[in-house]
Parts: structure tokens; C-alpha cells; sequence
């Protein structure tokens, strides 16, 4: 399930989620945010600093902190 979605974002099957992708995969699901807003969450996801997304901080964020989800939620409310 959460691999699906994260292949879903790794859009060129590279096994790491870029910035590029993150915001083709939201433009993709109908939503407009600032790249700012995006690079602002990656840094936030990105625990070891590759400044990308691996599979393991992916699943991680999804499912262990939903401090980071209300995070995220509040830059995109900002962002309206
Ligand atoms: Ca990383």
C-alpha cells in the first residue's frame, strides 16, 4: 500500500522522491503550491538530509508523525 503510493510519486521509478516529482504528483492531484512551500517540506521530511525521499522517511512520515501531516496540512492552508 504505501510502496503503491510512493511509486506513485517516484515518477521515474528511481526510488527516491525528488522535489521535481513532488510537485508534478500534487500538481497531478489538483493541487497548486508554491515551490517554496514544497522545498520547505522536503527539508522537513528529509531526516537524513539526501535532499530527497527515500521509501523509509516516506513510509515513516506517513506512519508515525502526524504532527508532520498537520505540519504540512498548515503550509498548505497558508498557502489559500
Ligand atoms: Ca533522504
Amino acid at each position: 500500500m504505501l510502496r503503491k503510493i510512493f511509486k506513485d510519486f517516484d515518477l521515474n521509478g528511481s526510488g527516491t522522491i525528488t522535489i521535481d516529482e513532488m510537485t508534478a504528483m500534487l500538481a497531478k492531484l489538483g493541487i497548486s503550491v508554491e515551490r517554496k512551500y514544497i522545498t520547505a517540506m522536503m527539508k522537513v521530511l528529509d531526516t537524513n538530509k539526501t535532499g530527497m525521499l527515500e521509501f523509509e522517511e516516506f513510509a515513516t512520515f506517513l506512519l508515525y508523525d502526524p504532527y508532520k501531516w498537520l505540519f504540512i496540512f498548515n503550509l498548505f492552508i497558508n498557502n489559500y
